[in-house]
């Protein structure tokens, strides 16, 4: 195996025996199987695509599940992966024929082209895909700058596929994006790319990432609502409880309607608080509230929850017998002798009863904290705000906003983002999304004339906010660069989510982003060299000197 996809990757280098994140290595094997004929059925539906044919309906929804799946902490499912496998090849199989019959058509025979192994490679014996994982993995591209870039659009695809994929579970899809989705996977395979070839597909993959996350927030607040303003629970009661974690709102709205009335209650943990900011979901008296802390603290709070727990999506830690009989996946997450609910049958809700009456068997969980933390500060809670906001920037109560966006994760020096947060003056408010917040949403940092310090805008899903805030203020503010606003960027990243929203950023022109804890590992030297050049892109460094430099506008 050789990962380098997210932050923790081994020694900043890649995992060769065994991911950071507790993935084996027939697991990583397989996801880069996946990811190999993945990229095939690209690559034929590409080619019918040029024939006249778009077949992108067909392949992206599958496509992207696929990638969903192998985004850091989502699946560890050897055996869900081998299925993937062979549904990816049954949908190649399809691709290639109508390719290859659209082809026939027009041009009177048959194709007879060269095709990449990745269009050709097939098994049927299970046992073999173990072994082809090992040779179809990221190692296989030589130049170190073509592989950087390569991964770079891949990893900000399979952030594209994880938003894309909420936003088809809520019923909304984009032929543009869908077709991008194919194309870029196709390209990944295209020897023929040049370095500057490459450095176009990445900047596309932020223009297309910006796509997606605009098409989530639509479909997210379309179904739901505007998130609102609210003081979050921390505290809990004494019902017994199922602890809900991931991204998933479909799956948040089936789970509190199948609850309602049982006498057990529902909270969040980790990447689905802002879910406690949607009217939609607010209105149930049973949803207590928000259960402990970022994704990495599961281990102790999952024990401590006492009753089940259901892993929408990532991220999961390696599961601990203490509570293995309590814990459920559902969607593209996956973890092994992990009871998995099934996808929703056609006009049919997913069925929770099991965990429910798991449920009913359980203590109450045990308290951490009390008290309540504000959330719901998305896009348009601050823009109906946006007439307070620029006055306090004009008049100097607002010296700067400071967007910490992005993931947490183990590392020490994610203490970081919590010093940061700490120095920064008063009158300077973070706008933020994602699990990062977890490193200091709980500090009480006051507000500015009512306006919270911390404006919390949701999941990292919901990033699409921040960006969308600094651009209304662009025009609100009458300023002609999206980097003479009074906005810095301090970004935590983890995994591949993240990649696509600092390539969303970088898209839309936004420059000096500081990025942390570490750079990522898939970045070569050359490829930094040409952020660094084009976007000014920096480590983090020392809190404190950071902060000067944010507050001096550097
Ligand atoms: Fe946090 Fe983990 Fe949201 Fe990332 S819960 S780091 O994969 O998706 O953010
Ligand atoms: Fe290592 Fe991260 Fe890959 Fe896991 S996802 S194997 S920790 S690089």
């Amino acid at each position: 195996m050789f990962c380098y996809q997210c932050q923790e990757t081994a020694k900043n280098e890649g995992c060769t025996i065994k991911g950071v994140c507790g993935k084996d290595a027939d697991v990583a094997n397989l996801q880069d199987l996946l990811v190999f004929v993945l990229k095939g059925i690209s690559v034929y539906s590409e080619k019918a695509k040029e024939e006249g044919r778009d077949l992108s309906d067909k392949t992206a929804p599958f496509i992207m599940e696929g990638l969903f799946a192998t985004i850091t902490n989502a699946n560890f499912d050897a055996e869900r992966f081998e299925d993937l496998i062979e549904e990816a090849f049954a949908l190649r199989d399809e691709v290639e024929a109508e390719f290859k019959k659209v082809y026939k058509e027009n041009h009177g025979e048959e194709f007879s082209g060269d095709l990449p192994e990745h269009a050709t490679w097939y098994s049927d014996d299970v046992s073999d895909y173990y072994d082809k994982g090992t040779d179809v993995g990221v190692l296989e591209t030589e130049d170190v700058d073509v592989r950087s870039l390569r991964e770079l659009a891949t990893y900000g695809l399979k952030g594209i596929a994880a938003y894309g994929d909420h936003a088809r579970v809520l019923g909304k899809h984009k032929g543009e994006i869908d077709r991008f989705t194919q194309k870029c996977l196709a390209a990944t395979t295209d020897d023929s790319m040049s370095v500057d070839d490459l450095v176009g597909l990445v900047m596309e993959t932020g223009e297309m990432a910006v796509e997606t996350m605009a098409l989530l927030d639509e479909a997210n607040t379309s179904t739901y609502g505007h998130p609102e303003p609210t003081d979050v629970n921390i505290g809990v009661r004494n019902n017994p409880g199922i602890l809900i974690s991931g991204h998933d709102l479909k799956d948040m709205e089936e789970l509190l309607e199948q609850t309602e009335g049982t006498g057990v209650d529902v909270y969040t943990h980790s990447e689905m608080l802002p879910a406690n900011s949607y009217p939609a979901f607010k209105k149930y008296d049973h949803f207590v509230g928000n259960y402990g802390n970022s994704w990495w603290h599961q281990d102790k709070e999952f024990e401590s929850f006492n009753g089940p727990i259901l892993m929408t999506t990532n991220c999961i830690t390696p599961v601990k017998d203490s509570y293995k009989d309590l814990i459920f996946t559902t969607g593209m997450a996956g973890y092994p002798e992990v009871t998995h609910i099934p996808e929703r049958k056609e006009g049919e809700s997913k069925d929770f009863s099991e965990i429910i009456e798991l449920a009913k068997t359980c203590d109450s969980p045990v308290q951490l904290e009390e008290g309540t933390i504000p959330g719901g500060y998305a896009r348009n809670t601050v823009m109906s705000v946006a007439d307070k906001v620029i006055e306090a920037v004009e008049n100097g109560d607002i010296g700067r906003f400071v967007v910490m966006g992005g993931c947490d994760g183990r590392f020490k020096s994610r203490e970081y983002f919590t010093d940061v947060a700490k120095e920064l003056p008063e009158d300077a408010v973070i706008l933020t999304a994602g699990c990062a917040k977890y490193r200091y949403n709980k500090l009480d940092l006051g507000d500015i004339g009512g306006i919270p310090r911390v404006l919390d805008a949701g999941q990292c899903n919901d990033s699409y906010s921040l960006a969308y805030i600094a651009l209304q203020l662009k025009e609100a503010m009458g300023v002609d660069d999206i980097n003479d606003l009074p906005i810095s960027y301090d970004i935590a990243w983890y995994e591949q989510k993240a990649v696509a929203v600092l390539l969303a950023l970088l898209s839309l022109g936004v420059k000096g982003i500081r990025l942390g804890p570490t750079l990522p590992a898939f970045v070569s030297e050359n490829v930094l060299n040409v952020l660094v050049d084009k976007f000014d892109i920096k480590p983090t460094g020392d809190a404190k000197e950071d902060v000067a430099a944010i507050m001096a506008g550097e």
